[in-house]
């Protein structure tokens, strides 16, 4: 195989659509004994601008590199220094010209010298690549490998005969841009390079090479289905002894099938895993086996023979600093953050992930949609012409990429469904890829959501679906496709949603409406958040602050801003409120307490509640009264339980009890103790105030505006009537009904406002306003109802809509600034979190405390954030006093050293500076989040129209 070491090898595949050449056929990802050598390190590295400019024998073993520079490998190039990283989310980022890409190509140029042990295995090896974006080839020694496409697929070539003793040269040429970008259209980050793991791998006579293991399961008599018959098969291509010491299985003949008596199932919940020991010739194999049988029948996707629901998340592999080369580090943190978050499902949009995820995925318990690393989104901007999807020329390349996910990936007992990609039209080669998953694995159903009479899959998915059609579709009551027989095909489908809830900043809103959906209609099987983690590349400002950059912060013509920053977790995986969010919604046990007892409901499919302790709190206003233990017996999957209640002493003013469901042990993600559920109720009411006697200073008021101008010796500017919230990207709207631009032409952000009349009454002092932005017609009458009680000043508000006010209001509160350094902020309320309308079942009722930078969230892009709801009273504190503040009954609170304004204008949160003065806002409500970023609207249920609304506040001046 030894080539001319010509620099134009790798070009002259620029404009072919094959997927590789002299690449060894696709096996298992496996752990076996062989010997290897791992070639993760630092190479030599050289960028040219254009593939025409390649060195010229850089693949010879005698090049001299010393010139060249260092780069980590696995790593990505951009993200070292070399050219930079540029977002698009739909668009290609070049001419639509298939299979031709520019000329200007950014080209990477790698060596690597490595040292072939002296006890290394003289014989066949060979040199595998986890990943390498996007086009490359391979020389060992001088002598040409291969070339391969297929970023997120493993390529493997046959390096025995070139493998030397002593130092070895490896060189590695990379395109950027290849005919393969076509097919690699995600929303995503275009970076490049090698960018997973490099090895080589002994091949010693008579070694295993691939294998496919099948395991199924057929639950047992007993009704928990907690044992049943294993039915075990192994294909390997030559014959090998398999030992499963637990299951008396000791170098057997390893094909079978064996029949298993009493075997223990894999599932999500319970991911039991078998070792296994698989030998032959010179090899042995380490297995992880997962007894479990996933099937759709009756209409259902079942695994183990029942019905599951999905509480997933769609997952691209990102780390802040080094893109998607993630280390081991950031995908063990994935699986635990989402085991914790009581999610149990991941797509792996849209390709497949590091093969070592998957395996943490059956060590942990996730169902895994496999996506094919496959999109071509692009082409909806040219009607979908030439879509490779339908063009016989690049159905070789397709099936290439869907036959080496399913070889990879066929062992892992979390993988149950094969995608064939995500966004790519639709077309011929669409229903052979199909026909080839399904013919290859027939254990697994085939789900591709573009497809969209679901002619060639098993079952019916969709994205942002709104709830509506979600309903509609659990009662069969979806609009009917073209043709009639795929129409009855489809309706025989389960449904799930493989994108929903774009978690784009703050929100998404109306999680809980959807669960609701899914818990209610049982072909409605559940979905997958739009997505897990932010996108964001972590920069320092010149203030030598921290932020995450998004598209069009590296001066790329074309880009699509912040839509690549739309996840549950911020860049750095910190949790966001909306993953608290779903955590509370998706929770596998409802608590739901009544006078007197607690319902409790196991919302899993196969495990009981044994694992879960009770744990409850009496608390009035935040401290605790009582506590103690809840004895639940184990409650079976699927099932309610009704538990009483503790008897509780009588306390004086508002108390609740709060019933924890934690882990009662140490699980393999989360310590014991760990939250699962939590269920509150209220146990007694606050008291009555009595209003006690109190007369308002004079003074208190400015003359020209008549506002408040001190509470006690604090000084504040307002308290005034306020619409404006920096909008959201749900607000924005990019890819659904978007309320920013009516907001904004309506004047709700320059609201003027004029004095009808002030006076003092026998009550107080009453101000009444006109509150209207220019050039419209539409106001809101406002009236300050201010008085005394003792020391605190009571400010009922008034508002009363004037004119044909069409469009929801952001925020309807009042605003003020305090002339005061606040440190922090004590709250009886709602909380810890933010929470909004349409968000908030993560909020519990309770007595927390937080300095003013923690009860903000610093989204990428900086947007309305930090509200808390259902705040009884607030204790905001400084070295020179503070504020006390009371809603009556409650009110929405947000505590900020910026104003709205700020926070609307700034477009890194490294542009936020601290005010002198801190800002509060008093809110009777605040219109909800929707997910209009990608999908719904806020529902009708959660939307602040203008209406006649009062609502009250009291401030007390407080000492340090
Ligand atoms: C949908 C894509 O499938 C997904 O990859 C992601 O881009 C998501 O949108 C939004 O972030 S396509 C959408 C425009 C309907």
């Amino acid at each position: 195989m030894s080539s001319p070491l010509d620099p134009q090898t790798s070009g002259a595949h620029l404009t072919s659509v094959d997927p590789g050449a002299g690449r060894r056929a696709p096996r298992a990802h496996a752990e076996s004994d062989a010997p290897r050598l791992d070639l993760a390190g630092s190479w030599r590295f050289n960028l040219v601008p254009r593939p025409d400019l390649a060195t010229t024998g850089f693949a010879d073993p005698a090049f001299d590199d010393a010139g060249w520079a260092r780069l980590d490998v696995p790593g990505m190039w951009q993200l070292q220094g070399y050219g930079s990283p540029a977002y698009t989310n739909v668009r290609y980022p070049f001419p639509v010209d298939p299979p031709f890409v520019p000329d200007e190509n950014p080209t990477g140029e790698y060596r690597c010298a490595f040292e072939c042990p002296p006890d290394w295995p003289a014989g066949a090896a060979v040199l595998r690549f986890l990943g390498v974006d996007s086009m490359f080839t391979a020389w060992l020694n001088g002598a040409e490998l291969g070339w391969s496409t297929g970023s997120r697929l493993t390529t493997e070539f046959d390096v025995g005969p070139h493998l030397r003793a002593g130092t070895n040269i490896l060189a590695v040429r990379v395109h950027q841009w290849s005919p393969a970008s076509y097919l690699e259209d995600q929303d995503m980050w275009w970076l490049s390079g090698i960018f997973r793991d490099v090895a080589i791998i002994a091949r010693p006579a008579g070694a295993i090479d691939d294998v496919f293991v099948h395991a199924d399961f057929a639950a047992g008599p007993d009704a928990g289905g907690e044992t049943g018959t294993g039915t075990l098969r192994i294909e390997t291509a030559v014959p090998a002894l398999l030992t499963i010491a637990e299951l008396g299985l000791h170098r057997v003949p390893a094909a079978g099938p064996h029949t298993l008596a009493g075997v223990e199932p894999w599932s999500a919940e319970r991911p039991r895993l078998y070792d296994a020991e698989l030998s032959a010739g010179g090899e042995t194999t380490r297995l992880r086996i997962g007894f479990r049988t996933v099937v759709v029948a009756g209409g259902l996707l079942t695994v183990n023979g029942r019905r599951i629901l999905l509480r997933g998340v769609n997952r691209h592999e990102w780390n802040p600093d080094r893109g998607r080369a993630v280390t081991a580090h950031d995908m063990r943190a994935d699986v635990l953050l989402m085991k914790q978050h009581n999610i149990n499902a991941v797509r792996t949009s849209h390709y497949p992930p590091h093969p070592d995820f998957l395996a943490l995925c059956d060590e942990y318990g996730l169902y895994v949609v496999d996506e094919c690393d496959y999109e071509t989104h692009g082409f909806s901007f040219t009607g979908w012409r030439r879509n490779p999807s339908d063009d016989p020329r690049w159905r070789p390349a397709l099936l290439d990429r869907m036959r080496r996910t399913v070889e990879r990936d066929k062992n892992h007992p979390s993988v149950i469904m094969w995608s064939l990609g995500n966004e790519a039209g639709h077309g011929q080669n669409l229903a052979a890829m199909s026909a080839l998953a399904r013919d290859r694995d027939p254990g697994r159903p085939v789900h591709y959501e573009g497809d969209q009479d679901s002619s060639h899959v098993d079952v019916y998915s969709r994205m942002y679906a709104s709830h509506d059609e979600v309903d509609a579709i659990g009662r069969f009551a979806e609009p009917v496709t073209a043709d009639p027989t795929a129409d009855a095909h489809r309706r025989g489908l389960p449904f799930l949603q493989c994108e929903y809830a774009h978690a784009m900043g703050n929100g998404p809103g109306g999680l809980l409406e959807y669960q609701q959906l899914f818990e209610k209609y049982p072909r409605c099987q559940g979905g997958f958040v739009w997505e897990w983690i932010d996108h964001g590349i972590r920069q320092v400002a010149a203030d030598g602050r921290e932020f995450f950059a998004y598209g069009g912060d590296f001066g790329e013509p074309l880009h699509d801003g912040n839509f690549v920053a739309d996840g549950l977790v911020f860049p750095d995986r910190t949790p966001s409120p909306g993953l608290r969010e779903y955590k509370a919604v998706i929770a596998p046990v409802r608590l739901h307490l009544e006078p007197g007892q607690v319902m409790v409901t196991n919302l899993l499919d196969f495990a009981d509640t044994a694992a879960l302790r009770f744990v409850w709190t009496h608390e009035a206003e935040g401290a605790r009264v009582a506590s103690g233990e809840l004895v639940v017996a184990p409650v079976a999957a699927q099932r309610t339980a009704t538990v009483p209640l503790p008897a509780l002493q009588p306390v004086a003013g508002e108390s609740w009890l709060t019933i924890r469901a934690v882990l009662a042990a140490d699980a393999p993600w989360a310590a014991a103790g760990h939250e699962v559920a939590v269920g509150q109720r209220m146990i007694s009411p606050a008291r009555a105030r009595v209003p006690r006697a109190g007369a308002l200073d004079r003074d208190l008021f400015d003359a020209r505006t008549g506002l408040l101008t001190r509470v006690g010796a604090l000084r504040v500017d307002g308290p005034r009537l306020d619409l404006w919230r920096a909008p959201t990207d749900n607000d924005r709207g990019e890819h659904g009904s978007p309320l920013e631009p009516a907001w904004r032409s309506l004047g709700l952000d320059r609201l003027t406002h004029r004095i009808l009349d002030r006076g003092w009454t026998a009550a107080g002092f009453v101000l009444r306003t006109r509150v209207a932005p220019a050039a419209t017609d539409l106001a809101l009458l406002a009236t300050y109802r201010w008085s005394a009680d003792g020391d605190a000043l009571v400010l009922v508000i008034e508002v009363e809509p004037e004119g044909d006010w069409t469009e929801p209001l952001p925020r309807l509160g009042v605003r003020m600034a305090l002339h005061a350094a606040i440190d922090d902020v004590e709250w009886f309320g709602g909380g810890p979190g933010e929470a909004y309308a349409d968000s908030n079942q993560a909020a519990v009722v309770g007595r927390y405390r937080r300095t003013v930078e923690e009860l903000g969230t610093p989204y990428v892009f900086p947007q309305e954030n930090g509200n808390r709801r259902a705040v009884r009273w607030a204790q905001l504190r400084g070295p020179a006093g503070g504020l006390r503040i009371e809603g009556d009954p409650t009110v929405e609170l947000t505590v900020r050293r910026w104003t709205s304004e700020d926070l609307d204008a700034a477009r890194h949160t490294t542009d936020l500076h601290p005010r002198e003065r801190v800002y509060v806002n008093l809110d009777a409500a605040q219109n909800g989040l929707g997910t209009a970023s990608c999908g719904p609207g806020v529902l009708p249920a959660h939307r602040l129209d203008a209406a006649a609304r009062s609502w009250t506040v009291r401030l007390r001046p407080s000492t340090p």
